[in-house]
């Protein structure tokens, strides 16, 4: 097993996030989905200078991203994002694609069920011939209510997938499960050989080991499993802005290069810019907890 991180939750040049997690022993990146920011050659580069490889890339379903948008003019615009995104991967040597199908932050329908799954079977499977022609996996990740009202749980994404292709894979996120699953365990399980990444963030998103979910019958799970790819860590901490607070300047009041919409998207996730020495701690916790799994 091997250990990535995320990088949307701060804003902050590529070479400050990977010097840190090389420091603190990472040996992968799951690059934020925002292929129009990065420069492929000069990311290379600099993998290469901190000893990271690309493992993958989570998109980042912001604004008018939707694979299942009641307009066919703005679904044929979100394929064609997740297919720059599969090429920036493909570029990058990297494996996964981490796949949210529909806008983060619209919780509320507008068309029929019947055509949403449609347009997003269809929207999938456009990216689908491009990453099974280029040995890419796609895994569709359930996220939670609060965030979508399409594919919360590991059934709908495993559905969403085996209607997709046979290597149509599922991305699963300790975090959204602990909201969404009856029994993430049994679910993990369901998911197979289907299961191509793995999120982990505790209960409360902070890092894996500052909440309660019992991370040794986790990691025994994807054992048992069969699973020993990448942990890829996602924390996402909650905004405190009261006194009781036990992280005093946690909140980042003046974000450098954050723009209005990566503000938004961190809103939608319950979450603001956090400062670096916070931001730095989960990265180093994270780390801490999880090296002794391993491999
Ligand atoms: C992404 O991996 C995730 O977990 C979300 O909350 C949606 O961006
Ligand atoms: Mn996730």
């Amino acid at each position: 097993m091997r250990l990535a991180i995320h990088n949307w939750m701060r804003a902050e040049t590529l070479e400050s996030t990977l010097k840190r997690i090389s420091a603190l022993g990472y040996t992968h990146l799951e690059i934020q989905g925002a292929p129009e920011m990065y420069d492929t050659q000069e990311v290379k580069e600099l993998l290469e200078k901190y000893g990271i490889q690309c493992w993958g890339s989570v998109t980042l379903m912001l604004e008018e991203r939707n694979l299942l948008a009641k307009d066919p003019d703005q679904r044929k615009r979100s394929v064609q994002y997740v297919l720059d995104l599969a090429q920036m991967v493909k570029d990058l040597g990297g494996k996964v694609i981490s796949l949210v199908p529909a806008t983060v932050g619209k919780i509320i329908p507008d068309a029929r069920p019947e055509e949403e799954w449609e347009w997003a079977v269809e929207g999938v499977k456009q990216v689908y011939e491009f990453t099974e022609a280029n040995g890419l996996r796609i895994g569709i990740e359930p996220i939670n209510r609060f965030e979508t009202y399409f594919i919360n749980r590991g059934d709908q994404a495993l559905a969403l997938a085996e209607a997709v292709g046979p290597n149509c894979g599922v991305c699963l996120d300790t975090f959204h499960m602990n909201i969404e699953e009856v029994d993430m365990f049994a679910t993990m399980k369901r998911m197979g050989s289907r299961l191509v990444n793995f999120h982990v963030a505790d209960n409360n998103r902070m890092a894996p080991g500052m909440g309660k979910l019992d991370w040794k019958r986790i990691m025994s799970t994807l054992a048992e499993i069969g699973y020993d790819e990448t942990l890829s860590v996602e924390f996402c901490p909650p905004i405190d802005r009261t006194p009781a607070n036990p992280y005093p300047n946690s909140i980042d009041e003046a974000p450098e290069g954050l723009s209005e919409e990566q503000l938004k998207f961190l809103q939608d996730h319950g979450s603001t810019a956090i400062t670096e020495d916070f931001y730095s701690m989960l990265t180093q916790r994270s780390a801490d907890l999880l090296k002794p799994y391993l491999s």
